[in-house]
């Protein structure tokens, strides 16, 4: 019996799909007060005391600050439940999501 041995000449690159991300940004008010919103990144975010205090603090200076970067479905949906955890306390704090560049 005779026996062929190929040898494969070219390698298929095997290519997968980066998932786009998305920001989610922490909107300043006049309103929620300073501890409640280090609060909510605190808990919703996962941050430490001091990370917190500074994002707070510049969506405080500048208006709006980013606070993390996830897929879609992450970032829409602790972006949702900052924003409510805000609401059921009264204050008008807003999270929003937009997509990276
Ligand atoms: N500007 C709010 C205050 O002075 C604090 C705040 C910071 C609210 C960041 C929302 C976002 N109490």
């Amino acid at each position: 019996m005779s026996e062929i041995v190929v040898t494969p000449t070219a390698k298929a690159k095997p290519r997968v799909e980066r998932p786009k991300l998305y920001k989610v940004i922490l909107l300043n008010d006049d309103y929620t007060p300073r501890d409640f919103v280090v609060s909510v990144l605190r808990g919703v975010f996962r941050m430490g005391e001091a990370e917190a205090e500074r994002v707070m603090l510049t969506a405080h200076m500048r208006g709006v600050c980013v606070v993390a970067v996830y897929t879609r479905d992450v970032a829409e949906t602790k972006a949702t439940e900052a924003t409510d955890a805000g609401r059921h306390h009264g204050y008008p704090l807003r999270f929003s999501t937009e997509p990276e560049e």
